[in-house]
């Protein structure tokens, strides 16, 4: 049996000074239950808690750390780009790099602007959107994730048709009357509102591959219905990529499935771990953004040094021939033995996978939508995170969060995942 002592007395500290002891809701294991755990140090595909216990990692901060924790080339960029300093509130060599290497991967955006997180770049792609079409409301999917902007904390009204109502205290009614949500993959639902309401609509922001209900694929046609029936009445097409950037492939979502919407949302990955978002588009749109235009944005950190430094070399590490065959290949054998382990231990499940995204539901239902995904079993999940942990395995603590692949992960890493997750299906 593994031992917390060390993060449960920190854990107890944490909470008399932070809000529910984290600084981020998911982190708390409220969905898992116990107490989370305090990590001291990570490396390659481990990470190590301050109890000692080492787990082979597949939260890997949310996506960030794609080529596995600490990668050499990385922390070798940032020792030495600190000694400059950590923050100038100027322009920097950086952050013209980092841009050009972004718009080289991603065409179908002429211009982009460095934010510090998914937050800011879906909230800021939304109100350039606004700004753009002269437009009031959102269209936005159930249980797709943008970050915590007011009016991205909505849930649908009544009718799908009618406003949307908050989906958090705090968030004013006015704000979310003004974002339509939808159920994911209801192509007609779809078609109906934009047909009727386009001429109030800036646009739709979407997740192409939904991580923040597991993981939910597009269906065949979605996302191309999607894209006509924005050009056809000047409608914003905005992919939030912040998750699915450089995770679902190199260039993405849209390219994976080739549809080039007209702003795209970036994060994690292409701050190799350090605070860094951006959003990008059209130069028609970004040609309004604050100093160019009357769209206001700014940021005192957007575009720090440090930052952009990591940020570069992870890209720069990640366009090295090869690399996305050899994710592809570890999440692929990842795949093929947790549903193997599944079906010998005789627990139904259903496994989604989109590059190197991925997601084991506790159900024997299709899931393609945030109604579907949640016929999933939580209490199952909980016992099988828990007894994942036990075997070193750290999972992300909640049934509705997408699992990750690095490039430091092994084929012995991956055999010892599939066996420990093989017996954590006999016991649950
Ligand atoms: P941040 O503001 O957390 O950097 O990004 C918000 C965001 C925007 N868009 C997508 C598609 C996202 O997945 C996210 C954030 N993802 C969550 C994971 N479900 C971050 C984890 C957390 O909230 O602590």
């Amino acid at each position: 049996m593994k031992k917390f002592v060390k993060s449960g007395r920190l854990f107890e500290k944490a909470l008399r000074v932070i809000p529910g002891g984290v600084n981020s809701p998911v982190r708390a294991f409220r969905a898992v239950g116990g107490n989370p755990l305090f990590i001291e140090k990570a490396k390659g595909s481990k990470i190590y808690d301050v109890d000692g216990n080492s787990y082979i990692d597949y939260v890997l901060s949310w996506g960030p750390m794609i080529l596995g924790h600490a990668h050499p080339r990385v922390v070798k960029a940032l020792k030495a780009a600190v000694t400059k300093g950590t923050s100038y509130g100027a322009p920097t060599a950086l952050e013209v790099e980092l841009a050009e290497l972004i718009l080289k991967i991603y065409p179908s955006m002429d211009k982009v602007r460095m934010v510090n997180s998914g937050t800011e770049a879906t909230m800021s792609a939304i109100r350039a959107a606004r700004g753009f079409t002269g437009r009031d409301r959102i269209i936005k999917f159930e249980g797709c994730y943008h970050g915590h902007a007011d009016g991205l904390l909505v849930k649908a009204g009544s009718g799908a048709a009618t406003f949307g109502l908050p989906d958090s205290p705090g968030v004013p009614k006015s704000y979310a009357r003004n974002t339509i949500t939808l159920p994911y993959n209801d192509i007609p639902a779809l078609r109906n509102i934009i047909e009727k309401e386009w001429r109030s609509i800036a646009c739709v922001i979407i997740e192409p591959v939904v991580g923040n209900i597991g993981c939910v694929l597009p269906r065949q046609g979605l996302l191309e219905t999607l894209r006509k029936l924005t050009k056809k009445y000047g409608i914003v097409l905005i992919f939030d990529e912040v998750m699915t950037g450089f995770r679902v492939s190199f260039g993405g979502a849209q390219a994976y499935y080739g549809i080039k919407p007209d702003m795209t949302c970036l994060g994690k990955v292409i701050g190799g771990g350090l605070p860094v978002g951006a959003y990008g588009g059209k130069k028609e749109i970004m040609s309004l953004i604050s100093p160019e235009g009357p769209v206001y944005q700014a940021g005192t950190l957007s575009g720090n040094p440090l930052a952009m430094t990591a940020g570069i070399e992870t890209i720069k590490e990640l366009s090295r021939p090869g690399t996305y065959n050899q994710i592809e290949k570890k999440s692929a054998l990842l795949e093929k033995g947790l549903i193997d382990a599944a079906k010998r231990a005789g627990v139904k499940t259903r496994f989604y996978r989109a590059g190197s995204m991925f997601c084991t539901y506790f159900t024997d239902k299709d899931v393609y939508d945030y109604k579907t995904a949640k016929t999933a079993d939580t209490e199952k999940f909980a016992r099988f995170f828990r007894q994942m942990l036990e075997r070193g395995i750290n999972l992300a603590p909640s049934q509705f969060e997408a699992g990750f692949m690095s490039l430091a992960h092994t084929e012995k890493d991956i055999e010892n995942t599939i066996e420990a997750a093989f017996a954590a299906f006999k016991k649950i």
